[in-house]
Order: structure tokens, then C-alpha cells, then sequence
């Protein structure tokens, strides 16, 4: 069997350019969909201590371990420190939970899930007496020193953010870095290609991974008049011509453009598609095809009043 394809990071590890993402799997489910995933051949999982669900994943890769499928060194995985810990003392903290969640002595990718931080001590969305977002000061270079730390005492193996617009990691970078950014997590779908940042943080020598590749159906906010990624023509027209799914196409565009995808399913069937991406090309013109479907259709937005109005808010700047 030809090795997965792999992408190496400016710290010198490597990310598997597939990974099984588990946002909005549910407890009772999540465990069996990353046994399945991890049975078809996944080695790469996105978690995060926000999805509440980091101790059945834990399991279920203690499992797989025991069960002699895989071994600890051959996983990669990745999971965030939620923005009620960015307090460089707090920071220690989060990734502790996260590590006894996922019953793991270091995380593969350990990133700032977003740029805004949030009340400590009042749950993981605390709001204000007006129902707004409660967004506080404290700055992400904090954040990223104590992130720092943590390579430093071998509990994270890489570093990285999440959802951080180019000045805020331009501002990183500034800092002068004792580790580097070795990753920005960020959406990127037909829906919102994100071109200009992905150049920029490919100038940086800083890996893109791609979240809600396949538009995130299954977001809790989808309205019925939203467009529907998965079901458009020109994708369902591509794909027959391929006769790969209309969810393979969308992922393939992805590694195609030169960055991770880390599509969610608990569907075993579905992981196998979005597993096996690596055995068509699509032509130019298919690409520019898919390309021009960009409409800046964001899934993840955060534009609840509070968060909108922080100066940390990421998604103000052009790119
Ligand atoms: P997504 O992966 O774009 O889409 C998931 C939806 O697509 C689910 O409804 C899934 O249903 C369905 N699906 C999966 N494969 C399919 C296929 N081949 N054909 C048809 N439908 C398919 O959305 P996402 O969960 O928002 O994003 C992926 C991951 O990115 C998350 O789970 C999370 O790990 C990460 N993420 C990170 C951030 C961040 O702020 N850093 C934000 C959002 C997401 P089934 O499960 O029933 O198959
Ligand atoms: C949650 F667990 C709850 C809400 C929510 O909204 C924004 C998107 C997000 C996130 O911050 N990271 C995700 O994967 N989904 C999320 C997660």
C-alpha cells in the first residue's frame, strides 16, 4: 500500500492531508465513527475541548490501540484551546483537560481555537447581563507564549491557530516566534475559497487545514433558503463525469489548491468517499469551475452582538 499523503509542517512533523473532523458528533456516536474511521485507514482526527465529546474519542483511540490497529506514534491528533482559557496561566490548563479527555501524554497540533477570548470561570459561552457575547482583553501574544511553553514541556508536539484573519498572524510573527505557527485552521469550501489568505499563509510557510470543506450541512443555524454545496449542479456535473460522489469532488478541489480537509461524518460509508480522494485528478477547467462558485458564504460566522464587536474579531478584515 502507497503511503497517505502528508503535508510537512514548518516544525518539521507531518499532518495527514485527510482528517476525520467531529465537530457535532454526538456522545454515543462519536466514539464508533472514529473506530470506523480509524479502521478505513484515518490517522488524522480534529477534536476540541469545545465539541464536549474529546473523552469518547479517547476511548475509542485507547481501543484501537489495544486492539492492536494502531499504534500511538501512527495518529495524528489535533485539539483547541477554547477562549475561556487565554490567559497565559489558564493556558496550561486547557490543554491538561484536553489531554486526560483524550487520555494522551502529548497532542500532535494543539491550536488557539479563536483569536477572541472569552469570560474564565461562567462556562464555555458566557454571556453578559445583556446577552451579549462576554469578550474580554486579553491579548492572543499572551496566548501564544504560553502555547509556546507548552512545546517547550513536550505536552504539544506542534503549535498553530485557528481562525486568525492575516494582521493577527502577521502580529504573531512580529512577535518574533520561539515556535512556529505551523498552522491556521480556517473554513474553506467552493462556498468561500479564501484564496488570498491561503497565499498568504502559504508565504509564511504556515500549512492551511480546511474546516467545514463540504459546506457543514449539519450546522445547528442552517436556514432553508441557504444554499446547499452538496447539491449543486455544477459539482453533481463534475462528479458523474469522474463517477465519484458529489462530496469527493469537493474535498479533491481542496487538496488539489494545497491544503488539509478535515470533512465530519459518522457515517462509515461517508468516511470510505472522503477517504479516497487520491485516485482521480480534476482538469484546470474543473477547477476554475468550482472555483467560481466563491460567494464568501461563511458557516461559521460568529456575528452574535458582543463577539462582533471585539477587536479581536477576525472575519472584519478583508483576508
Ligand atoms: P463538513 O465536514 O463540511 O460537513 C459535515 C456534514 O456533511 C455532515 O452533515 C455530514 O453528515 C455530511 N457529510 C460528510 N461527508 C459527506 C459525503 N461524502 N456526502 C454527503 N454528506 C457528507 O462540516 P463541519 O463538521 O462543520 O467541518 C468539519 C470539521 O472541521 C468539524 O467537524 C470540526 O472538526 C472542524 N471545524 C473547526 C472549526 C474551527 O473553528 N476551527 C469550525 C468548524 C469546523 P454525516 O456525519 O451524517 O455523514
Ligand atoms: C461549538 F461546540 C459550538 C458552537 C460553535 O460555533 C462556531 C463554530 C464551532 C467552533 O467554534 N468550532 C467548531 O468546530 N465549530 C462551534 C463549536
Amino acid at each position: 500500500m502507497s503511503a497517505f499523503p502528508e503535508q510537512t509542517f514548518a516544525s518539521g512533523y507531518k499532518i495527514p492531508c485527510v482528517g476525520l473532523g467531529t465537530w457535532k458528533s454526538k456522545p454515543g456516536e462519536v466514539g464508533a465513527a472514529v473506530k470506523s474511521a480509524i479502521r478505513i485507514g484515518y490517522r488524522h482526527l480534529d477534536c476540541a475541548l469545545v465539541y464536549g465529546n474529546e473523552k469518547e474519542i479517547g476511548q475509542a483511540i485507547k481501543e484501537c490501540i489495544d486492539e492492536g490497529l494502531v499504534k500511538r506514534e501512527d495518529l495524528f491528533i489535533t485539539t483547541k484551546l477554547w477562549n475561556t482559557y487565554h490567559r497565559a496561566a489558564r493556558v496550561a490548563e486547557g490543554c491538561q483537560e484536553s489531554l486526560d479527555n483524550l487520555g494522551l501524554d502529548y497532542i500532535d497540533l494543539y491550536l488557539i481555537h479563536w483569536p477572541l477570548p472569552l469570560r474564565e470561570n461562567a462556562g464555555l459561552f458566557p454571556l453578559t447581563e445583556d446577552g451579549l457575547t462576554d469578550v474580554i482583553d486579553i491579548d492572543f501574544t499572551e496566548t501564544w507564549t504560553a502555547m509556546q511553553d507548552l512545546v517547550d514541556q513536550g505536552l504539544c508536539r506542534s503549535i498553530g491557530v485557528s481562525n486568525f484573519n492575516s494582521k493577527q498572524i502577521q502580529r504573531l510573527i512580529d512577535l518574533g516566534l520561539k515556535h512556529p505557527i505551523s498552522c491556521n485552521q480556517v473554513e474553506i469550501s467552493p462556498y468561500i475559497s479564501n484564496e488570498k489568505l491561503l497565499q498568504f499563509c502559504k508565504s509564511k510557510d504556515i500549512t492551511v487545514v480546511a474546516y467545514s470543506p463540504l459546506g457543514s450541512a449539519d450546522r445547528p443555524w442552517a436556514k432553508p433558503d441557504d444554499p446547499v454545496l452538496l447539491e449543486e449542479p455544477a459539482i453533481l456535473k463534475i462528479a458523474a463525469r469522474h463517477k465519484k460522489s458529489a462530496g469527493q469532488v469537493i474535498l479533491r478541489w481542496g487538496v488539489q489548491r494545497g491544503y488539509i480537509v478535515i470533512p465530519k461524518s459518522v457515517s462509515e460509508a461517508r468516511q470510505k468517499q472522503n477517504f479516497e480522494i487520491f485516485d482521480f485528478t480534476l482538469d484546470d477547467e474543473e477547477m476554475n469551475v468550482i472555483h467560481g462558485m466563491n460567494r464568501n458564504f461563511r458557516v461559521c460566522v460568529w456575528n452574535r452582538a458582543g463577539a462582533y464587536h471585539s477587536p479581536y474579531y477576525p472575519f472584519h478584515e478583508e483576508f
